[in-house]
C-alpha cells in the first residue's frame, strides 16, 4: 500500500472508532457497564503516531508507539466531560493527556498537545486524581517515581513513589507544586475536595516498600495539611484498613476523590490480593461520616467491579483500576476505570443507587461461616417473593 492509501485507511479507522456509538451492556443494578472502551491506545491521533511528512516518513511507519490508555482523572468543565488520561508509550514512560466529549460515553477526543508538568527530577509520572477544591483551585496529584540509588548494584527494579502535585484553573496552565513530603513511600494520595478543620485533608497510601505494603502499609489513611504548595504529612490515620482474606489483603488505595452525599462521603477504591496468577485489582466503595470524614460508616463486602470478558486481558492482565468519576448535575455518576493498564471504561449510576448499595448490602463477615448465615437469611426472608420460575 503506497502512503496516502494507508493514511487514508488509517484516518478511516481512526475516525469510525472516535465517532462510533457506545451502548449500554453488563449491569449489577449498582453499575451499568458501557459496551466499548472509551479511549485506547488507538484513539491517539494519528499525528502523535506517525511522522505525516511523505519526505521523511515515506512508508508510514509509526514513530512514537503508544502502549495504553489508561488510569484516568475525570473531571466536568465547561460542560465537557474531561479525561487527563495515564498514556504510556511503547518505551514505558507515562505522561498525562487530556481528552473531551460532550457525552460522557462516547466520543472522547485527545487535545493537540501533552500536559506538560515540568519534572522535578523523577522518571516517570502516572494516575492523576483531580480535585476541584473549595479554594477554588482544580488540583490533581499523581505519583511520581524513580529508581532507588540506595538499592544494590544491578538491582534495577527498586524504586521510589512519592506524590506529586499540579494545580491549575483552566486545564491548560498547570503550576507544578513541590512533591508532598512524606516519612513512607506514597502513591494513590487524593485531595478532598473540602477543608476539614480549616485544613486540607488527603487520603493517602503509606507503603514499606516501593511494591510490598509492609508494616506501614495498613491502607487507606487520612491526613491534614496546612498548604498545598508545601504539603507535609505528619500525622496519617488509617481509615480503612488491609484485612486478611479480603479483596485488600495484599494492598488497597483510594481512587477518585469522594462524592458529598446526604448520607455521607461516598468512596470508590482499588483492593488487591495475591495469587498464582500475580496481583489481582477490583474495586470496591465505601462511606464514611459527613461529620467525622475518618469514619467508615458503610462498608458493603469484598467488590463492586472486577475484570471480565477483555476487561481481564492486557499489559497488566486482571487489573480493574480507577481513579476518576464524574457526578453529573442530574444524579447520574460516571465512573472512568481501567482494564489491565491498557484502556479506559465507562459505567454510569446515581447517587442514589451508591448509596443505596452501601447501606444495604451488610458487610464483610469474614469467615465463610457468616457468608453461609447472611445468605441464609437472605434466603428466609425472600420466601414470600419466590416464584416457581425462580426455582
Ligand atoms: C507502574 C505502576 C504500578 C507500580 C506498582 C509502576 O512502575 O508504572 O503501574 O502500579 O509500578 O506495581
Ligand atoms: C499500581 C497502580 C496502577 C496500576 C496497577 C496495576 O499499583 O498505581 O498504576 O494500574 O498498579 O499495574
Amino acid at each position: 500500500m503506497d502512503y496516502h492509501a494507508r493514511l487514508d485507511s488509517l484516518r478511516t479507522q481512526h475516525s469510525q472508532l472516535i465517532d462510533r456509538e457506545n451502548i449500554r451492556s453488563l449491569s449489577n443494578g449498582v453499575w451499568t457497564r458501557y459496551q466499548y472502551p472509551v479511549l485506547t491506545a488507538e484513539h491517539a491521533p494519528l499525528y502523535w503516531r506517525y511522522d505525516l511528512n511523505p519526505e521523511t516518513n515515506p512508508l508510514l511507519l509509526e514513530r512514537f508507539g503508544i502502549n495504553g490508555v489508561f488510569n484516568a482523572g475525570a473531571i466536568k468543565i465547561d460542560g465537557k466531560y474531561t479525561l487527563v488520561a495515564r498514556v504510556e508509550g511503547n518505551d514505558r514512560k507515562s505522561f498525562f493527556a487530556i481528552a473531551q466529549s460532550t457525552s460522557p460515553v462516547d466520543g472522547f477526543r485527545f487535545l493537540p498537545y501533552p500536559v506538560d508538568i515540568g519534572s522535578l527530577g523523577e522518571t516517570n509520572v502516572y494516575d492523576m486524581r483531580l480535585t476541584r477544591h473549595e479554594d477554588g483551585w482544580i488540583y490533581g496529584i499523581f505519583c511520581v517515581e524513580k529508581h532507588d540509588e540506595t538499592a544494590g548494584a544491578g538491582d534495577l527494579s527498586s524504586a521510589v513513589a512519592e506524590a506529586g502535585v499540579v494545580r491549575t484553573r483552566d486545564m491548560e496552565v498547570w503550576e507544578r507544586l513541590p512533591n508532598i513530603k512524606s516519612a513512607t513511600q506514597q502513591r494513590n494520595v487524593v485531595l478532598h475536595p473540602e477543608f476539614v478543620k480549616g485544613k486540607y485533608a488527603l487520603y493517602t497510601r503509606p507503603q514499606g516498600g516501593f511494591i510490598e505494603a509492609g508494616s506501614e502499609g495498613m491502607g487507606i489513611g487520612f491526613a491534614l495539611v496546612d498548604d498545598m504548595c508545601n504539603a507535609v504529612i505528619t500525622e496519617e490515620t488509617i481509615i480503612d484498613g488491609r484485612l486478611y482474606h479480603t479483596v485488600k489483603e495484599s494492598k488497597n488505595g483510594e481512587g477518585p476523590h469522594p462524592l458529598k452525599t446526604p448520607q455521607g462521603w461516598l468512596h470508590m477504591a482499588h483492593g488487591v490480593r495475591g495469587c498464582a496468577a500475580g496481583l489481582r485489582y477490583v474495586l470496591y466503595m465505601y462511606m464514611t461520616s459527613l461529620a467525622d470524614p475518618t469514619k467508615v460508616i458503610a462498608s458493603p463486602p469484598g467488590y463492586v467491579l472486577a475484570p471480565v470478558g477483555q476487561e481481564r486481558v492486557g499489559d497488566v492482565s486482571n487489573v480493574l483500576f480507577t481513579n476518576g468519576w464524574i457526578a453529573d448535575e442530574d444524579g447520574s455518576v460516571y465512573l472512568y476505570y481501567a482494564s489491565s493498564d491498557t484502556r479506559m471504561h465507562v459505567a454510569v449510576s446515581t447517587i442514589d443507587r451508591l448509596v443505596d448499595y452501601c447501606m444495604c448490602s451488610g458487610s464483610d463477615g469474614l469467615t465463610s461461616e457468616t457468608s453461609v448465615h447472611r445468605l441464609s437469611s437472605l434466603v428466609e426472608s425472600n420466601l414470600p417473593f419466590i416464584t416457581d420460575q425462580d426455582r
